[in-house]
């Protein structure tokens, strides 16, 4: 672990003594000293007492504020604006760049943001917006499962934030919609919330290359409209600050989901975790749906999520699974 992470994590448990730092991680006093003074030029105001050194009050949303305490492996690399999240892990996945064990691409603002098939994805400044890169030697085998994995630990950090989000496969997270806990039960929110499921509050957006063998790199592209107004997103869309009527915390949300996402598939012996605690969040199951396929559409009820990801659909003519496309969920009789 580098000097300035170490130091972040020290900070994180209280004051620092500069000397038994530098003795813990047997380096000189003066490389602990070029730590702190980095730190600062980051905007992250470490403090100087007669303790020692004492994190900022507000550590800020920035790479060193969401380091700053961060149970995960990941580093993080801060941006006020980009033109995409994942372009730029891209970017570092060809360079080589990516830091073993991970690294987080965040940007308060998007200028070009994806979604999944090209389509846009709007991306003002306020939201969280975030690449996960991982790579190399990913076994292909467990490549889907990190999609899954994203979207568990997004809705996850929705629910600590107070927003009762929900997955709708295959990795979007909506809040509301048929089905949800004390909506659309009397009709009410139909028109807010249409046959989409919900509203939706975050997407995810993987992407990777490699050979048939070994993924050399992965990116998870994860967006969640946290301090954004509705007014500013497409149709259909909410933000966490829509929904709880004040602004979330960015730097815990962030540091939540890529704790949750790491608890979930930093290593090969979790990842049996993944798809029951997809299960348990998901609003699809049980459902009836529409998938538009590139094959043409599939409906009727979706009966599993299965091993990597495929949702089972119960139809006229047997059990259909569909890998990938868009699903609409449907009014049920007693909806
Ligand atoms: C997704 O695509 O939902 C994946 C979105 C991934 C975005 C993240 S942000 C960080 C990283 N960097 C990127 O450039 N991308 C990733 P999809 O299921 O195709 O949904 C796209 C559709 O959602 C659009 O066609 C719009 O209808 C709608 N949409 C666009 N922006 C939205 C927003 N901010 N909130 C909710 N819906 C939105």
């Amino acid at each position: 672990m580098d000097t300035r992470r170490a130091l972040l994590d020290a900070l994180g448990d209280g004051p620092v003594s500069g000397p038994a730092l530098a003795d813990d991680l047997d380096v000189s006093r003066a490389a602990v000293w070029k730590a702190v003074e980095s730190l600062r030029e980051e905007g992250f105001a470490v403090e100087s007492t007669p303790e020692g050194y004492v994190a900022p009050a507000d550590p800020g949303y920035s790479a060193a504020g969401i380091e700053f305490g961060l149970d995960a492996p990941y580093a993080v690399e801060y941006h006020d604006t980009l033109p995409s999240t994942n372009d730029r892990a891209r970017e570092l996945a060809a360079e080589g760049a990516i830091p073993v064990g991970g690294v987080a691409v965040v940007a308060d603002e998007q200028t070009g943001g994806r979604g999944r098939l090209d389509r846009e994805w709007v991306a003002p400044s306020g939201g969280v917006w975030l690449s996960l890169a991982v790579g190399p030697d990913v076994p292909p085998a467990r490549a889907p499962l990190f999609t899954l994995a994203a979207a568990v630990a997004t809705a996850d950090a929705c629910r600590e934030a107070g927003v009762d989000a929900h997955i709708k496969w295959p990795n979007d997270v909506l809040v509301g919609g048929p089905g949800a806990e004390g909506d659309g039960k009397d009709g009410s929110d139909d028109d807010r919330d249409g046959d989409r499921g919900g509203r939706k509050l975050a997407g995810i957006l993987t992407e990777m290359e490699g050979e048939a063998d070994r993924v050399s790199w992965l990116v998870a592209g994860i967006g969640v409209n946290a301090n954004v107004d509705a007014e500013r997103l497409p149709s259909g869309a909410t933000s966490l600050r829509e929904e709880l009527g004040e602004p979330v915390d960015r730097r815990r949300f962030a540091a939540t989901l890529l704790e949750r996402f790491a608890a979930l598939a930093g290593t090969p012996d979790r990842m049996d975790r993944i798809l029951p605690a997809w299960r348990e969040r998901a609003s699809t199951l049980g459902r009836r749906v529409r998938v538009d396929t590139p094959n043409g559409p599939v409906t009727g009820t979706a009966v599993d999520v299965e091993p990597p990801g495929a949702l089972a659909i119960e139809t006229d003519d047997g059990v259909r699974r569909v890998h990938a496309g868009d699903c609409e969920h449907l009014r049920d009789a007693g909806d």
